[in-house]
């Protein structure tokens, strides 16, 4: 656990450094969700960075929300799908790591473009009924913003997935109260997101997604809760910017990059564990 736990403070490094050295990207989101793509790719995930495109026999991972690039690329490098250095690249010219995540730059670890709000559910459940067709028992995961349900194409993805019986797919949904423009409550409401899943015929559950042992524990739990005829949701409450204390519950945060002093003051706050890129 202390070593996912060390694994996720240098994510955390890499994402204030990665949009810090190109002066654009979104750190709020990743930071608060770098314990759960920790967990996924160095814990829960069975998946191979040699990386094949249509995942046959692995586990398979979508990014609904792509924004949230920073964090996606820091773990895939730090699992092996290529370079840490290649991180120093992010959003610059001809670069493979974009702002939002595509597959003509052919990265390894990424399967579908992101970044338009919304997809990623449908995109999740079309690769879950594939493995379905190809009797692949392994399982799809997908992360989607809280902010990003208010897209309505979200809504009929989650309620043809229960139709369907589709029990291999457990999506998360990154509950940290911020978007865009301010806090979720304010710009569109979601009520009770769990409440809502529950409605459409999933099988949920909440857990701390700023919390290793939680984090591991919720995403174990999901798997044994899937294959029981049911999509699976996690309701993962995490705090935007978490682990850089000017950074924490702002939506300011959502899309901006610290400058020089502000990147000081964060890496400060951010032990480096296994080396900087
Ligand atoms: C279809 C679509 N509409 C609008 C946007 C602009 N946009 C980018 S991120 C974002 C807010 C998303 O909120 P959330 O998923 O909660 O992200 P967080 O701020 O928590 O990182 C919006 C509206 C977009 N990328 N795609
Ligand atoms: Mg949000």
């Amino acid at each position: 656990m202390q070593e996912l736990k060390n694994i996720a403070s240098q994510v955390r490094r890499d994402i204030v450094r990665m949009v810090h050295a190109c002066a654009s990207g979104h750190p709020g989101g990743s930071l608060g969700c770098a314990d759960f793509f920790t967990a996924l790719y160095f814990k829960i995930m069975k998946h191979s960075p040699e990386f094949n495109m249509n995942a046959v026999n692995e586990d398979v991972f979508f990014l609904s929300n792509g924004h949230i690039s920073p964090v996606f690329y820091s773990a895939l490098a730090r699992s092996g799908y290529f370079d840490v250095k290649e991180l120093a690249t992010f959003r610059k010219i001809n670069s493979r790591l974009q702002g939002h995540p595509a597959t003509h730059e052919h990265l390894p670890g990424i399967r579908v473009a992101s970044g338009s709000l919304g997809q990623g559910m449908s995109v999740a459940i079309g690769a879950a009924l594939a493995k379905k067709l190809n009797n692949d028992d392994r399982t799809v995961y997908s992360l989607h913003g809280d902010g990003a349900l208010v897209e309505g194409q979200v809504w009929e993805a989650i309620m043809f997935a229960a139709h369907k019986k589709v029990d291999n797919l457990i999506s998360t949904v990154d509950i940290n109260g911020q978007q865009i423009d301010g806090p979720t409550r304010k710009v569109m409401d979601l009520g009770d997101i769990k409440a809502k899943f529950d409605a459409f015929g999933w099988t949920t559950l909440e857990m701390n997604g700023n919390d290793m042992d939680e984090v591991v524990a919720g995403l174990n739990k999901a798997k044994s809760l899937s294959g029981q005829g049911k999509p699976v949701g996690i309701m993962m409450h995490t705090v935007m910017g978490k682990g850089v204390d000017f950074m924490e519950n702002d939506h300011n945060w959502h899309g901006v990059a610290p400058n020089d002093e502000q990147l000081a003051k964060a890496l400060a706050q951010l032990p480096e564990t296994i080396g900087d890129f």
